[in-house]
């Protein structure tokens, strides 16, 4: 199945790379330049970094003759997305000098910056290593940032779960030790080639994505991971994982052959042996049958979707040498982020802070990143980053939550969070313009002032307390994963968007293309239509995305 002629150009960089140490030390120090060479920009990737430039000040230096204002995008690699104060603290500083400023959670519970030179790359790394943070395998063809349910709250087992994003992550490390070689100066070890019986030397065809989630919780959007674990517990017990897999966003428009999924149930398994065999077996599945030829047909939805799920189930259990148990019976009620205070079985508090589409920095309205610069110094809250780019301030001691809600309230955050609609809290944007080289339309720097708009139209039907998911991505790839929305903004082009309904609330079902390259007065116009429809002929209890699945898509 394997395409072993025909391999696309990335297949051979990274064969050819040395343990993706290609010649990025000599790119590094081309100053004549801001870019890196050709297959250095593909390399760099695995190292947690993208090469970009700033895509609104194209068309200037175009005009005065100016090679494009280059720039790099550093992404930490934190599974679970954890940070203790003094790490924030730290992240805090290298952001004022060397990025834009901007701190950005993302939608995998990690944080990156933008707008880093190339003559900063090294010190952005060289700090982040004192600080005990890395970027390895952000990016590139490898496992990416492994998620799990954010919220402490929700189960007196977190922890035990939590602990096995660190687990998988490092199982899936690439062995390489080129990151050490390139960014931190540490010396090459001679003539000693790294053997990776996982990655060898072609790594996988594609991006990889793992994350957890802890019932009855979908913070983390299972079903749109590569693999996605479905934590099972029993009488306050950990009883294993269900394993689902194929589950992957991206699409291209006009190329039917490309398709959002969710991925399909696997079977389940009861110990860590067996589910870091299970994944692992996974991935070298995808390793030895992905497709390397095509890119935009080379995740693993793709290669179970050419095997057929149960072949592909007889395949892995041939690798792994048991058989998965059928999946266990578990309930999903809510895929969102609880906002404010809450307390966990041990006592401790957390503070969720709404963070509007993961932006962390000081504005006119909200001195955000003060706030949380500050609340860092104290030393008495950690950071949990959430799916949906939030943040929360966690494990507070009951004694400290004073001071801590001191600081929110004196900064406006509590008033920030608890002001904000439903729709705006539950609400998810990509990066997009300026920075993204992929964006065919505004996304973060849009739909906060779209939502300012449709929130009138809540109002009018009386819905404004409704939990409405509305997604924004500036093109079709979904990292704001728009299609597991109920409402989803899908960039088609600069102002224009396709309108995507009938999404189910908890992550479950995917959503349709409903009418294609809208404006915002043909957004706006639809979107009254259809609340006012829902309004009026809805069922008791029946969310917007059930309705409109019900009304306009399943029908068709
Ligand atoms: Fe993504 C590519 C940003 C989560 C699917 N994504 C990109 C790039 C790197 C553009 C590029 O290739 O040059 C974007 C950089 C923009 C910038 O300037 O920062 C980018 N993706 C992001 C982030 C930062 C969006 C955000 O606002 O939070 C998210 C970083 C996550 C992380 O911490 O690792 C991000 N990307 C996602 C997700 C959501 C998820 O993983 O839960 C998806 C959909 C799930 C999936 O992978 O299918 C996603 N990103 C993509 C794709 C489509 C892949 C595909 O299968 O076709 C691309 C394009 C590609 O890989 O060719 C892409
Ligand atoms: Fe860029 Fe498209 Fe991802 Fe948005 S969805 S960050 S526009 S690649």
């Amino acid at each position: 199945m394997s395409e072993a002629k025909n391999l696309s150009s990335v297949e051979r960089i990274k064969m050819a790379s040395d343990g993706l140490r290609g010649t990025l030390k000599q790119s590094l120090q081309d100053n004549i330049t801001g870019a890196l060479r050709e297959d250095d920009q593909s390399l760099i990737k695995f190292h947690g970094l993208y090469q970009q430039d700033d895509r609104d000040r194209r068309e200037e230096r175009s005009t005065k003759k100016l090679e494009w204002l280059y720039s790099y995008m550093i992404r930490l690699r934190l599974p679970g997305g954890f940070l203790k104060p003094e790490q924030w603290i730290g992240l805090h500083h290298v952001a004022g000098e060397h990025s834009t400023g901007t701190i950005k959670i993302t939608t995998r519970q990690t944080v990156q910056l933008h707008g880093v030179l190339k003559s900063s790359i090294k010190p952005t790394i060289k700090t982040f290593n004192t600080l005990s943070l890395d970027s390895i395998a952000t990016c590139g063809d490898v496992n990416r940032n492994v998620m799990c349910s954010a919220h402490p709250g929700q189960s007196a087992l977190h922890e035990e779960i939590f602990r096995y994003a660190d687990k998988l992550s490092q199982m899936a490390l690439p062995k390489t030790r080129a990151y050490y070689e390139i960014w931190l100066d540490k010396e090459q070890l001679a003539e000693k080639k790294e053997d990776d019986p996982l990655y060898q030397d072609r790594y996988l065809p594609r991006k990889f994505k793992i994350a957890i989630a802890i019932p009855p919780n979908n913070d983390v959007d299972v079903f749109t991971n590569d693999v996605g674990l479905i934590a099972i517990i029993e009488n306050n017990q950990l009883k294993g994982f269900n394993i689902a897999a194929g589950g992957g966003m991206g699409a291209t428009h006009g190329n039917p052959q490309t398709y959002p999924r969710l991925g399909s149930l696997l079977g389940f398994v009861d110990s860590e042996e067996k589910l870091l065999k299970a994944v692992y077996g996974i991935m070298t599945l995808q390793r030895d049958h992905g497709n390397r030829s095509d890119r935009k047909l080379a995740r693993l939805k793709y290669t179970i979707d050419r095997f057929g799920v149960p072949a592909f189930i007889e395949e892995l259990e041939k690798r792994i040498g048991f058989q998965l148990e059928p999946a266990k019976p578990y309930t999903f009620t809510e895929r969102k982020d609880h906002y404010g205070w809450e307390r966990n079985h041990q006592g401790r508090w957390y503070y969720t802070v709404f963070v509007e589409n993961g932006r962390v920095l000081d504005d006119e309205k909200l001195p955000l990143k003060t706030a949380l610069f500050e609340i860092a110094k104290t030393g008495k809250a950690n950071f949990r980053f959430t799916g949906s780019q939030n943040v929360i301030l966690s494990d507070i001691e009951e004694k400290d939550k004073p001071e801590i809600e001191e600081l929110l309230s004196r900064f406006g955050i509590i008033g920030h969070t608890e002001r904000s609609g439903n729709v705006r809290k539950n609400s998810i944007a990509c990066v997009a313009f300026n920075t993204c080289p992929l964006a065919l339309a505004e996304a973060q720097r849009y739909l906060p002032v779209l939502i300012s708009k449709i929130e009138p139209i809540l109002y009018k039907y009386a819905l404004q307390d409704e939990e409405i998911t509305v997604r924004m991505t500036g093109c079709p790839n979904g990292c704001g994963r728009s299609s597991a929305a109920e409402i989803g903004f899908i960039g088609t082009s600069y102002g224009q968007y396709n309108l995507h309904i009938g999404g189910d609330r908890l992550g479950e079902r995917l959503n349709t293309k409903y009418k294609e390259n809208l404006g915002e007065d043909e957004i706006l116009q639809s979107l009254d239509e259809l609340l006012g429809v829902y309004k009026t002929e809805r069922k008791q209890g029946e969310t917007f995305g059930d309705f409109s699945y019900r009304k306009w898509i399943s029908k068709n």
